[in-house]
C-alpha cells in the first residue's frame, strides 16, 4: 500500500486530494510541522526532511506535482477518471504547464511569505521581501485568471492533476490571507476546486489521521 508522509495543509495535501480523487488505498503518516525540526528521526526516512515523501514499494518521491501525476498512471492507466491528460490530446501541453506552475511558480513565492513575514524570529523578518513576494504571488495569477475567463478547469476542458497542483497553492494561500486579493475568475475557481467531494475527503482524512495520531489538526503555517 501507499504510504505518505503528510503535515496538515502542506504540500502534501495535493498528493493525498489526488489519492482521494481516484479513491486509491493509502496510509496517511503524520508528521509535526516542521518535521526536520520537531520529529528528527523522520531524516532517516526522507534526508531532505521535507513533506510531502511517498513509498510505493522500491519507488520513493519528495516532489507534490510528480506525484499526482505518478498516481493518476499507477491506479488509473486508462485515465477512465481523466485526472491526466495523455500525450494525444489537444491539452496534453497545457496540463503539464500548469501541474508544473502550480508549484514552480505558484508556491515558490508564498514560502518566502510564510518564511520571512511569519517564521522567523523578529529581528530576522523582512517585512519588505514578505510584501513583495505577496504581490508576486497576486501577479502570477494573472496566467491562471486569463484560462479561467474561459474555461471551468486549466486543461482539457475538465477537472485533471493540473488543478490539484494549482488549487493546493490557492489553498495555502489562504493560509496567508490572500485570498481577497484574488483576480476575479480565480476566486471563483477557487470556490468551484472546494466544492468537490475529493477535496472535502482530503481535508476529513488529514484531520482524522492528525486527531488520531496525536498531531495538532490545525494548519501548521506551511513553508
Ligand atoms: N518542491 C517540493 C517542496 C517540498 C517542501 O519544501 N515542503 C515543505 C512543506 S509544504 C517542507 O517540507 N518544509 C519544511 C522544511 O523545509 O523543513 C514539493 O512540491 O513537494
Amino acid at each position: 500500500m501507499i504510504a505518505l508522509y503528510h503535515c496538515v495543509s502542506a504540500r502534501s495535501f495535493r498528493p493525498l486530494w489526488m489519492l482521494e480523487e481516484l479513491g486509491a488505498p493509502y496510509e496517511l503518516r503524520m508528521l509535526p510541522f516542521p518535521p526536520r525540526v520537531r520529529e528528527r528521526s523522520y531524516l532517516e526516512i526522507n534526508p531532505l526532511g521535507t513533506i510531502p515523501y511517498l513509498i510505493d514499494g522500491d519507488t520513493r518521491m519528495t516532489e507534490s506535482a510528480a506525484m499526482c501525476q505518478y498516481l493518476a498512471e499507477r491506479f488509473d492507466p486508462d485515465n477512465l477518471r481523466g485526472l491526466a491528460v495523455r500525450p494525444g490530446e489537444p491539452g496534453f501541453g497545457a496540463w503539464l504547464n500548469w501541474l508544473h506552475h502550480g508549484e514552480a511558480t505558484l508556491t515558490f513565492p508564498q514560502t518566502i511569505v510564510l518564511r520571512y513575514g511569519r517564521f522567523e524570529p523578529d529581528e530576522r523578518k523582512l517585512p519588505q521581501a514578505a510584501d513583495d513576494y505577496a504581490k508576486w504571488f497576486i501577479a502570477r495569477l494573472r496566467g491562471i485568471d486569463a484560462v479561467l475567463a474561459q474555461h471551468e478547469f486549466l486543461s482539457a476542458e475538465r477537472f485533471t492533476a493540473a488543478d490539484i497542483s494549482v488549487g493546493y497553492a490557492l489553498m495555502l494561500a489562504g493560509q496567508l490571507d490572500l485570498v481577497a486579493r484574488f483576480p476575479t475568475n480565480v476566486a471563483a475557481y477557487w470556490q468551484r476546486l472546494q466544492q468537490r467531494e475529493g477535496f472535502r475527503r482530503g481535508l476529513a482524512a488529514q484531520r482524522d489521521a492528525a486527531l488520531a495520531q496525536g498531531v495538532s489538526p490545525h494548519d501548521a503555517g506551511i513553508d
